[in-house]
């Protein structure tokens, strides 16, 4: 049974082109096969223990108006470029974290503050977030930060969880596309691993097309957490996909679908196995430190080469375009979900020490378990109680299996480690169970995320919302409990215990978010939380205010048409639900300003006349008196 080849379901692929009715279709029957061996406990319910299950299921996530849900959870906004905070289990959202986008509200994106803080990167106007990560202390969520990807203009970003802001964005260089995204959990998040995906040519000066030359490569990027700068890449043998760090904070794993590297999709499906590769992150530290690296152009970020036969790394064959990578949170298992094989790969970590000192020398010879759970497995979560919870996304199921029993299967014992297969509505991707990523895992709830959605909510036209489903796990059988419909596109979340995060309720006045601005102010003579002035700097005007509800500091102001103004507000109000906003009207202009921040926005006055500014956060009975006026002299 060992190291048998799975039958790779590539066929049912190829039989049913890639018409997604055809390949579900072709699928559903291999299904049947699978869940007919493995007779399901729900299925032999009655009706009314059903009915009783399922109300008792509701009461669960019913959380009364006035009441706090549980966890929290963050949500990432796929490539609409947010992040959202949203309340587990009553599936409340709760607020949005503008990251990747441009934000008209908050004024993320056109405010100076967040302009500085997204850097040059502030050009692009999108982004493509899947992965959010909160940071670690001993393999538990320590609540400090929110890391996430942006696939689409190669970044990374980080939220501070206090102020539920986006305070760091980092554009990963020599690399395209970051999607796998993962933090080192022990002793703490010191590294965030992010896989780049695309394969390249170096220097990639365009003069070639070729993705099989030597100096082809993709690299796994390693960034200092705290400073949100490079510490290192590694290059690595074909591409990268998704990834996860270990709870001894020595390894780091990640797997590859083109092994091929390969252009298109036939080339990309030609290997029965591709792999997964795993850093010796100490290993690479210390080869950097004695010089061993070499730096790409102007960069200076270290480069190291991991390809195949590198001491640093590992390449672990696994079936066929593994997708998934994710660390057991009993700290045994990378698991590599096997996407065009019908199988999860289970690589035994307590292993690795032995593989990389060459006392094991088939790297298969790490591969505690190789087992079939159904068709296109993407991502694995766990419970915490020895079961992993995969999504087959063909079949369009969660299914629920015992890691245990799977590796007694796997040596050949008879046993079923299959415990129960629940449909979803349907093509789940990512699956995340309550504080699964940590030695926490509590086995409580499970969010299956799932593509798009048909015949479950009012038509919305041709574009349909995805369907974050909430699936009760608490007991021996998972319940469905909740359907959360979503906008583009969520792929994954994270949810943690309501007292791991722990937030501000007004700013700071000494907080770094706004801190650039308070530097400018200070070289102006200006004292923000007093001061409402207008300064002149040649054809620069800056212009200084505090708000308190319902008025501004400054209700009129003159500039010249042409001029380059800054208007800067800060709002003096104490208590905490009082934010103020400023929108300049008919200048593209609007941003939020909380309880004790400072916010500022630079515009070009370039239409003479009047110009009314208003108070767009419904601040004070007065809110709508809370205005002021902008003259503009002709040049
Ligand atoms: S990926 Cu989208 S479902 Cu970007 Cu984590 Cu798997
Ligand atoms: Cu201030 Cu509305
Ligand atoms: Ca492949």
């Amino acid at each position: 049974m060992k190291d048998k080849q799975p039958k790779s379901n590539t066929e049912v692929l190829e039989q049913g082109g890639l018409s997604r009715r055809n390949f579900l279709g072709a699928s559903a029957v291999t299904g049947v096969a699978l869940v007919g061996a493995t007779a399901l406990g729900s299925s032999l319910m009655t009706r009314e223990s059903w009915a009783a299950a399922v109300k008792d299921a509701q009461q669960k996530i019913h959380v009364a108006p006035g009441e706090l849900d549980e966890y929290y959870g963050f949500w990432s906004g796929g490539h609409q470029g947010e992040v959202r905070v949203i309340g587990v289990p009553s599936m409340r959202e709760l607020m949005r974290i503008p990251v990747f986008n441009v934000d008209s509200a908050t004024g993320w994106g056109i405010t100076n503050e967040s302009r500085h803080i997204m850097g040059e990167s502030a050009k692009f106007l999108n982004g493509d977030c899947h992965h959010p990560h909160i940071s670690m202390t001993d393999g538990k969520y320590d609540g400090k930060y929110l890391f996430i990807n942006d696939k689409a203009n190669s970044r990374v970003a980080r939220i501070r969880l206090d102020i539920m802001k986006c305070d760091k964005m980092l554009t990963v260089p020599n690399v395209q596309a970051i999607h796998g995204l993962r933090l080192q959990k022990v002793p703490h998040t010191k590294y965030v691993f992010a896989n780049a995906e695309f394969v390249i040519p170096h220097p990639n000066d365009g003069s070639s097309f070729d993705l099989q030359a030597e100096n082809a490569y993709t690299m796994f990027n390693v960034i200092d957490a705290e400073t949100m700068e490079m510490a290192f890449q590694v290059i690595v043998s074909g591409n990268l996909d998704n990834t996860d760090a270990d709870y001894t904070g020595r390894f780091a794993a990640a797997t590859c679908y083109n092994s091929e590297k390969a252009y298109d999709l036939g080339g990309m499906m030609r290997n029965e196995r591709d792999w997964v590769v795993v850093f010796d992150i100490p290993a690479i530290e210390k080869a950097i430190k004695a010089g061993k690296f070499s730096t790409i152009g102007d960069s200076k970020v270290p480069v190291v080469d991991g390809r195949e036969g590198s001491e640093l790394t590992r390449y672990i064959p696994v079936p066929k375009n593994p997708h998934g990578c994710n660390t057991s949170s009993d700290g045994k298992y990378f698991i590599a979900n096997g996407k065009l094989s019908p199988t999860v790969t289970m690589i035994e970590i307590a292993k690795l020490p032995d593989l990389f000192a060459g006392k094991i020398t088939d790297p298969r010879g790490v591969v505690a378990a190789e087992v079939e759970v159904g068709l296109g497995p993407l991502h694995t979560t766990f419970d915490g109680r020895g079961n992993a919870y995969t999504t087959l996304f063909i079949d369009s199921q969660v299914v629920k299996w015992n890691m245990a029993d799977a590796v007694r299967a796997y040596n050949g014992e008879k046993v079923n480690y299959i415990k129960q297969k629940l449909d979803v509505q349907y093509q789940p991707g990512h699956i995340h169970a309550s504080l699964t990523e940590t030695s926490e895992a509590d086995g409580k709830w499970l969010v299956a995320l799932c593509k798009f959605s048909k015949d479950r909510f009012l038509q919305v036209g041709p574009l349909h919302p995805e369907n974050d489903q909430l699936i009760d796990i608490s007991g021996e059988e998972m319940k469905l409990v909740h359907d959360g419909p979503t906008y583009a596109e969520p792929h994954d979340c994270i949810l943690a215990r309501r007292d791991q995060i722990k937030t501000k309720k007004i700013w700071d006045r000494n907080d770094p978010f706004f801190a650039p601005t308070v530097e400018m102010a200070k070289k102006d003579g200006i004292n923000l939380t007093a001061d409402n002035k207008v300064i002149r700097d040649g054809k620069k005007v800056r212009v200084y205010m505090t708000s308190m509800a319902p008025a501004y500091g400054i209700t009129e102001f003159t500039v010249k048409q042409g001029d380059e103004v800054t208007v800067v507000i800060t709002n003096i109000d104490e208590i905490e639900d009082v934010t103020h906003g400023f929108v300049m009207t008919n200048h593209g202009v609007g941003m939020e300003i909380s309880p004790q921040q400072t916010s500022s926005v630079t515009f070009v006055a370039d239409k003479p006349g009047l110009h009314w500014y208003y108070c767009s956060w419904f601040c004070h009975a007065l809110h709508m008196e809370m205005v002021g006026r902008m003259l503009v002299e002709p040049a």
